[in-house]
């Protein structure tokens, strides 16, 4: 324990020497980089504090904001010890922070970013370590990527990768108005703004994700939420420990938010369920997390109810570390709070198999892992079970590489990555399901 103390004040010191402000002292801070806390850090924050600073930078800079440290009084919302971030005027995810669930880092769309902890009247934690850093904005003729990269803005939605997180192809829409059975193609351009950002996701824009389902499903008297994907207009792909034990599960296609009287929206109920056979629920590694639910009546395709594409075992669906893909839920927003009623949409990165068998002990081979693994603040949580993690392939068409299954405890944590079930590795057991039915394989 001694050492472990040693071994942070040193990195106090550092951070310090670079330029360490306590929250509580100091009203703005016009540098070009530097470092913030919480008072007292790496010690623990006092009670009764509300302390504001406002980070200004000129005009034709970004401020981009890291989170290094986190760890404040976890609470339902937020109520008792909180971190609220501004870019601007706008609340950064629509929500304060507390636990020890390290927010997403941004680049911030205004010149100013206002940060203002609040605590209550007892129990304290260690608090927070922020670095922020200031870059020249790009052009009005360029495109930002999400790194902060500036590229031509010609570039943007052309079919090729020119930002090296793929965010220039990301929020693009390539879909026909008229062809709907066409697989991996949304006519509504995904959005990740960040001012209603969750989990370091965000809300969708509605129709952006035209395979998502919402799942209901019944157990005994009881009722589990999860997700699932169209893979065509009678078959739904979901997790299979969504459906243990399940009597029967009612399936919401085009749904944006609860409650719901959108005659857009398909409701159908489950005519079938097909768990994989060597699912064993009352194994810890979740293996072959994988079913199929036939629907009691087809869906009609529209603009914003689509099939994924599915992809088969082949290198090309061998997805290199790094990429960046998306995860969509209506599950928990983040540990502290409550379930989302909207669809939302969380960027996550694929991780390495060595690091991710590392964080659990196993890794199967037809598992697959995503999230930002060094940094944590980006994960599907509770309630995204069955749901989709897509991949943009060849830049033009949005394939299903893997099932939300399991993370660790806390959502979003660093080190432990989501499992996904890939989906690969069950092309042959999906196809020989699906009947006399055309389900779109890769
Ligand atoms: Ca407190
Ligand atoms: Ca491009």
């Amino acid at each position: 324990m001694k050492i472990l103390s040693f071994c942070l004040f040193i990195v106090y010191l550092t951070q310090g020497s670079e330029g360490l402000h306590n929250i509580c002292n100091v009203a703005t801070l016009n540098e070009a980089s530097g470092n913030i806390s919480s008072p007292n850090y790496p010690a623990n924050y006092g009670n009764f504090l509300d302390c504001t600073t406002e980070i200004i930078a000129p005009e034709n800079q970004a401020i981009s904001i890291s989170f290094l440290d986190f760890d404040i009084e976890s609470s339902a919302n937020c109520k008792h010890d909180e971190l609220g971030i501004y870019d601007g005027d706008i609340l950064y995810t629509s929500v304060g922070f507390c636990g020890v669930t390290r927010p997403r880092n941004f680049v911030a769309h205004h010149s100013n970013v206002t940060l203002r902890f609040i605590t209550d009247s007892s129990h304290t934690a260690k608090g927070f370590l922020i670095q922020w850093t200031t870059s020249p904005r790009c052009a009005s003729d360029e495109f930002t990527c999400w790194n902060g990269n500036c590229i031509p803005l010609t570039q943007q939605c052309d079919g090729t990768r020119h930002c090296t997180d793929d965010s220039d192809e990301i929020e693009c829409a390539s879909g026909s108005s008229t062809v709907l059975d066409v697989c991996g193609k949304q006519n509504v351009a995904p959005q990740f703004l960040w001012d209603t950002r969750i989990v370091g996701g965000n809300e969708q824009v509605p129709g952006s994700w035209p395979w998502q389902v919402r799942l209901e499903i019944t157990v005994g008297s009881k009722t589990f939420l999860c997700g699932g994907s169209i893979v065509n207009v009678e078959f739904i792909v979901t997790a299979a420990h969504c459906l243990v034990n399940a009597t029967s599960v009612k399936v919401y296609a085009n749904l944006h938010e609860l409650p719901t009287s959108d005659s857009a929206v398909q409701i159908r109920n489950s005519y079938n369920i097909t768990i994989h056979e060597d699912y064993n629920s009352s194994s810890s590694d979740s293996n072959n997390d994988i079913a199929l639910i036939q629907l009691d009546y087809w869906l009609d395709l529209t603009i914003n109810i689509r099939p994924v594409c599915l992809p088969s075992n082949s290198e090309r669906f061998d997805i290199p570390v790094g990429t960046t893909c998306v995860t969509t839920g209506y599950g928990k927003l983040a540990t502290d709070h409550d379930v989302a009623s909207t669809l939302h949409q969380v960027r996550v990165s694929i991780v390495d198999r060595e690091s991710c068998r590392n964080s659990y002990g196993f890794l199967r081979d037809g598992q697959i892992c995503a999230g930002d693994y060094e940094r944590g603040g980006v994960d599907s949580c509770q309630g995204d079970s069955g749901g989709p993690l897509v991949c943009l392939i060849d830049e033009s068409r949005w394939y299903l590489i893997g099932i939300v299954s399991f993370g660790g405890p806390v959502c979003a944590a660093a080190k432990v990555p989501g499992v996904y079930t890939r989906v690969a590795n069950y092309n042959t057991w999906i196809r020989d399901r699906k009947f006399q039915f055309n389900i779109f394989v890769g």
